[in-house]
């Protein structure tokens, strides 16, 4: 993406909801200790986008969709492998809901993903199979935005897959790592700083 003399940072905040803080069903450790952090930056930036998982209740990254087979454990998917989760972010549920505390009236524009039950969609961006869109980079691209700043959660896949599709579509992207938590599933935290680094985007925090 061409520098522009007006660019226009966005900040992307990655799935601070219920389900992924203490309590809900695919908890990330100190997952709610990230909102007072992210609230202080939403009144800052010129443009904010909040993310929302949003998964059918028979979504296929389920492991209750898949008799016999566990959380966490892996599945082949038509689009590559796909890691089996815990029921979460059911649609209209309360752990789809953001975090009460997150001032969500500060969004511009929320962007749900992961509501096609058939694919899963960790990335702001793109959903699994990395090329159905989520829309955001035209809505990003039509606003002049050419940096963002993410936050939330989880670092090590819904922000880490969103700051490499990011990345590869031409953003400056700084990750505030400060203002994320992570699952860190067999060493999926330290691949996701690395994968990150490597593809140029810039940890911050
Ligand atoms: C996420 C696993 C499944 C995330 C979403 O927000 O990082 N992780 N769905
Ligand atoms: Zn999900």
């Amino acid at each position: 993406m061409p520098e522009r003399p007006d660019a226009t940072p966005a900040l992307i905040v990655i799935d601070v909801q219920n389900d992924f803080c203490p309590g809900g069903a695919l908890a990330v450790p100190g997952g709610d200790a990230v909102v007072a952090g992210i609230n202080a930056l939403l009144h800052g930036a010129p443009v904010r986008v909040l993310t929302q998982d949003w998964h059918p209740a028979d979504h296929a990254s389920f492991a209750s969709q898949h008799p016999g087979r566990a959380p966490m454990e892996m599945v082949d998917m038509p689009y590559g492998p796909q890691v089996l989760w815990p029921d979460h972010c059911v649609q209209g549920s309360h752990g789809a809901a953001f975090h009460a505390d997150l001032d969500t009236d500060r969004g511009d524009l929320i962007i749900r993903k992961g509501f096609r039950r058939g694919i899963d969609s960790y990335s702001a961006f793109f959903e699994n199979d990395r090329t159905t869109t989520t829309g955001l980079d035209g809505y990003l691209r039509a606003r002049g935005v050419t940096h963002l700043t993410l936050a939330g959660l989880a670092l090590d896949f819904c922000v880490n897959y969103s700051a490499l599709d990011a990345a590869r579509l031409g953003y400056h992207v700084t990750v505030r790592t400060d203002l994320c938590r992570a699952i860190d599933l067999d060493g999926s935290k330290a691949a996701a700083l690395d994968a990150m680094r490597a593809a140029g985007v810039v940890l911050e925090g």
